[in-house]
């Protein structure tokens, strides 16, 4: 397999500074190192370059720093897609979530003109699945879902050629514990599948990984590009406090492995986002090493030879 490593520095969509600085804490925690090990062949593209977060107020859309969201979303767009075009695996280092507006709409596009049937697991505390007319924040990281199912703003949900980028039901949501009341209105309205920490908690995450998962296994899941965004604060903050907006009672260490694993297991992973890393709020880089860890396992990784799967040269 070759994957090719894609920093993303933007902190445009969020209210808290330091994202930008996720993509190198990575590299610190021997991110491309670690895939390695794992018989991956890795190249870094480094860090695309972009606008600072101006730290504007709202626009009259209600919007806080769209333009150069924009900005960020297009350039993100455009090289994942040259990096899907070279048949790589690409990982994108964020950066706040707004950059996965960017990253599926190219996905998306690469389905379309390959065939291919796309699935997104959005691994978040959080939904985004606001609207500019919805959002308490007014901030463009707490949107991407609602723009690429096409009701963010209309230059944001236009970038991958149609609008919307790609069903709702091509969505599925890990690890929710943090939803406006104006989000829980939209996750019914588009009908997302949804896996809250309540349904971790009654049902385990072996089942909701099962359910998630579902047709993805075996020759069914041949025609499917499996996409994960991967935001860091979907884990407890006790493991991974350096993130911007933590909430309590996520997934913990043996529960984000085991759902990591799972999606190994199928074979089908063939683009990862990682956002809202933010070393300034991290203890000795704890969090990007945690990162690794699950990235590790994520792409194969095992405590014992899987009957499924030939060892990693
Ligand atoms: C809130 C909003 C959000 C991430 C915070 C928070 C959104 N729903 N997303 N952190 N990753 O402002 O829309
Ligand atoms: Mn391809
Ligand atoms: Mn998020
Ligand atoms: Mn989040």
């Amino acid at each position: 397999m070759q994957a090719t490593l894609i920093g993303i520095p933007t902190d445009v969509g969020a209210s808290r500074l330091g994202a930008a600085m996720g993509p190198d804490a990575l590299r610190v925690a021997q991110l491309a190192p670690a895939l390695q090990q794992l018989g991956v062949a890795v190249n870094d593209l480094g860090n695309l370059a972009g606008p600072v977060n101006p730290r504007g107020g709202r626009d009259a859309q209600g919007l806080r720093n769209l333009a150069e969201c924009l900005h960020w979303n297009q350039i993100a767009h455009d090289a994942v897609l040259q990096v899907l075009q070279q048949s790589r695996l690409p990982i994108m280092l964020g950066g706040d979530h707004t950059l996965a507006t960017g990253s599926i709409s190219a996905i998306a596009r690469h389905c379309r003109a390959t065939g291919k049937r796309l699935r997104v697991l959005w691994l978040d505390a959080h939904s985004d699945c606001n609207t500019p007319e919805s959002s308490p924040s007014g901030n463009l990281h707490g949107m991407p879902v609602s723009s690429l199912c096409g009701l963010g703003p209309a230059e944001l949900a236009s970038l991958s050629g149609t609008t919307p980028a790609l069903p709702a039901s091509a969505f599925c949501q890990i690890g929710l514990r943090s939803v406006d009341a104006s989000e829980k209105l939209m996750i019914r309205a588009l009908g997302l599948e949804v896996y809250d920490m309540r349904a971790i908690d009654e049902l385990g995450m072996r089942e909701v990984m099962r359910r998630a998962l579902d047709g993805l296994l075996g020759t069914e899941g041949e025609d499917t590009h499996l996409h994960l965004s991967f935001d860091v604060d979907f884990l407890d903050p006790d493991i991974a406090p350096g993130t911007g907006t933590p909430v309590r009672g996520g997934p913990t260490y043996r529960e984000a492995q085991l759902c990591m694993e799972m999606i190994a297991d199928t074979g089908r992973l063939a683009s990862l986002d990682i956002v809202e890393l933010n070393p300034a709020l991290d203890l000795r880089n704890q969090t990007a090493e945690l990162v690794v860890d699950l990235v590790q396992s994520l792409f194969g990784q095992s405590t014992l030879m899987r009957r499924d799967a030939s060892p990693a040269t």
